[in-house]
């Protein structure tokens, strides 16, 4: 019998945990998934980010099996040969048998092995592999969900390796890990042809949670009352929910990213999730504080700079006191909490215009959607800004050397004749460029739907246009960044760095790594009680606000409480400091350890023990059945919080490094001193005050 073996680990401001240890050596793990090498959303992040400590604990006996595309292999893939026999046998024979199986290392940190199937190739064994669905679970796959029948070559070329693996694994002993109902086929035909695999199913979302939550139904306060065979027929996904409750079903061990998409799966695919594995990131740390600061400085002033252009002629507000918000992800409207961020906008506008702040803010909407190429205005804009630019370096060179040359004469030049007439004229010439007939755009390219698309629409309705008197400016980005864009040349990591808050009020977000990576690169980020990082935040923070992690309570409180809440948050954020802000960020940054795989690995790894138990339980044992915890702990609310406004400096963000740091380590330690001495609550902490609404039923714990 082989039980695990424990050693201690830790990391630094977390408690110490024990690591089952697996007999690795004498293992293969395959994980599979759709987003393996093919980026579509959050899953891609997830198993990119964790293939380091993956890898770092499986080394060669680690694969990931995902779908081929021509442009992915080029890109991201050296190929190689198999150096485990099991593997390269199962390769060589589909390869021989009319299939196009590709191997190599994935270019990612860890550089783990991928297998990749051509679906297009091997698409014309369609009808036979129906034929298997059936008879092994009875769901029948409509011809035309183009999707869904990919999903099934998918998950019959993944059955059909994983047959030939096990033919040939010398003793080893597999486990296979399934991510989403999109590879969910592959587990299913797995264990109706009974192959000797542990098998582990982890879903990220539900298809029908998803699909209830986009049609506005108060859907967590009725997870037990849906007919869901009913619901998902109507919404014509009935064979995408049977793969999906099928795959959950014939599972070992059945994963889910958080508590919340635990509870919901238990009621819309009827299993309760063994084990709930958190997502995590692949932190890195600097090796000085002041180092994250300083990169938000630096790429705030490239935001700045696009700022400029975008406002030419209307910049007559302070760009030292202008905030930058932000929303990003797939777009969908109300599920990511579009709808209340905009909402909120308004409200946050009039109290900065009733307060007569001098605050702006700036808020982008980076969610992608049917463009037709940027807008001619927006492309105007960064062009008039290059001109002004351009001018004003010149006329600078001019004036320098006449400035120059007096001094060198030993005369101080006459200032009202150093610049001639021409000089003023160019000048003059620059300004009038800057005048325009409309107001700045609120979207950057030229949107298809541009009449029925929800931001634009509801731009409109609640009238941000931009407009002198508006504190508070939008401009939707629907497109993904990127650093060789002619309008915003930045990637996301480098924009995120440089804003101030990023805004994710969702509906639906069984996790939501959004704000997990504002937290990892020491930006605020607001977020809900019905994201799974929202929850997970309340549970192992204690004063999540003071470290800038604000949470909308949208579970308990009628959406107009929620939009109330969340512009209490924006407008208390626009009323901090700059040296307020810096402190904040300080803090936030020291949660990403919470977030880090070598911390939250150890979830998938209690997920492995359990299914090698389950599935070979003469040969494996799991001493124990209940996954790791970390109960009770949770990070100290930081005794500093706030520090008083009335003593804060406005520092320069031009000042040297060595003064920042300076500034940094003044800040740290004046919130070591306070940690003693102050115990006052914050003032942008609100009270939990629930609206009458239900309880989730089955509150879920590990
Ligand atoms: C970082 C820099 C500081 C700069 C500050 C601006 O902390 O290290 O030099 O003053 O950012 O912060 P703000 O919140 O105003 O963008
Ligand atoms: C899902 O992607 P989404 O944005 O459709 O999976 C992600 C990774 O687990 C998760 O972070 C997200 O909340 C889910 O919704």
């Amino acid at each position: 019998l082989r039980g695990r073996s424990l050693s201690v680990t830790s990391l630094s401001g977390l408690p110490q945990w024990e690591v089952e240890e697996l007999p690795v050596e004498d293992l293969l793990l395959f994980e599979v998934a759709w987003e393996v090498t093919n980026k579509v959303g959050g899953i891609y992040t997830v198993i990119q980010t964790k293939a380091r400590t993956t890898a770092d604990e499986w080394g060669d006996n680690y694969f990931l099996i995902g779908p081929y595309f021509e442009q992915n292999m080029k890109t991201q893939v050296e190929k190689c040969e198999p150096a485990n026999d099991a593997v390269r046998r199962a390769v060589d024979i589909m390869n021989k048998h009319g299939c196009q199986v590709h191997f190599g290392r994935w270019l990612i940190e860890g550089s783990p092995y991928v297998v990749l199937f051509d679906i297009g190739f091997s698409a014309w064994n369609l009808d036979r592999w129906k034929g298997d669905l059936w008879e092994a679970c009875s769901v029948g796959i409509p011809y035309h969900d183009r999707e869904a029948n990919d999903m099934l070559i998918f998950g019959s070329l993944t059955a059909w390796f994983l047959k030939e693996v096990t033919d040939h694994a010398d003793g080893k002993h597999v486990i296979t890990q399934f991510h989403e109902w999109q590879a969910g086929t592959g587990l299913i035909l797995s264990r109706a042809r009974k192959l000797p695999i542990a098998t582990i199913f982890t879903t990220h979302a539900t298809l029908l949670g998803r699909y209830l939550c986009a049609a506005n139904i108060d859907f967590y306060n009725h997870l037990d009352e849906f007919d869901i065979d009913k619901e998902a027929g109507e919404r014509q996904i009935y064979h995408r929910y049977c793969m999906e409750r099928a795959s959950v079903h014939c599972a070992h061990v059945f994963t889910t990213v958080s508590e919340i998409t635990a509870i919901e799966a238990e009621h819309m695919l009827k299993r309760k999730p063994d084990v709930v594995t958190p997502n995590g990131l692949n932190v890195k740390k600097f090796s000085a504080m002041h180092e994250f600061q300083n990169l938000h400085a630096m790429y705030k002033a490239r935001i700045q700079e696009f700022v400029r252009g975008h406002f030419y002629g209307h910049l007559d507000f302070d760009l030292e006191k202008t905030l930058f918000f932000f929303i990003a992800g797939r777009y969908e409207f109300s599920n990511k909490g579009a709808d209340i961020f905009l909402e909120s906008l308004s409200r946050l506008n009039f109290l900065l215009r009733m307060h007569k702040s001098d605050v702006t803010v700036v808020v982008f909407f980076i969610m992608p959607a049917k463009t037709n190429n940027f807008n001619v205005e927006t492309l105007k804009g960064q062009a008039v800004r290059k001109q002004l630019w351009d001018i004003a370096h010149s006329v600078k060179e001019k004036f320098g050397k006449k400035l120059y040359d007096a001094l060198l004469r030993g005369e101080i030049p006459d200032m009202n004749n150093i610049l001639d007439r021409d000089d003023l004229t160019i000048m003059k010439r620059a300004i009038f460029s800057t005048q325009r007939q409309s107001l700045p755009p609120v979207t950057t390219h030229n949107m298809m739907d541009d009449s029925t698309d929800p931001i634009l629409s509801t731009i409109r309705r609640i009238g941000l246009f931009n407009s002198r008197t508006d504190r508070v400016k939008v401009i939707l980005h629907p497109e993904f960044l990127s650093s060789t864009s002619p309008l915003l040349p930045m990637d996301y990591e480098e924009f995120v760095r440089g804003c101030h808050l990023g805004v994710f009020p969702s509906y639906y977000e069984p996790w939501g790594y959004t704000p997990a990576e504002c937290t990892v690169m020491g930006i605020p980020s607001v977020t809900t009680n019905l994201s799974g990082f929202g929850c997970f935040m309340q549970e192992h923070v204690a004063d999540p606000t003071a470290y800038g992690i604000y949470i909308v309570d949208r579970r308990f409180r009628s959406p107009d409480d929620s939009c109330n809440q969340l512009t209490k948050f924006l407008y208390g954020f626009c009323k901090q400091s700059r040296r307020q802000r810096i402190i904040q960020r300080n803090r936030t940054e020291r949660l990403s350890d919470l977030l880090d795989w070598r911390y939250l690995g150890r979830y998938y790894q209690h997920a492995r023990h359990l299914t090698l138990s389950r599935a070979f339980p003469d040969k494996f044992h799991a001493e124990s059945t209940s996954p790791p915890t970390t109960e009770g702990f949770k990070y100290p609310r930081p005794s500093s919080v706030p520090p008083s406004p009335t003593g804060s400096q406005v520092s320069s963000p031009q000042s040297s490094d060595v003064e920042d740091e300076d500034e940094d380590e003044r800040y740290n330690e004046e919130e070591e001193a306070e940690r003693d001495r102050l115990n006052i609550k914050s003032p942008f902490s609100l009270g939990h005050v629930p609206h009458g609404k239900k309880k989730l039923h089955g509150e879920y714990k590990n």
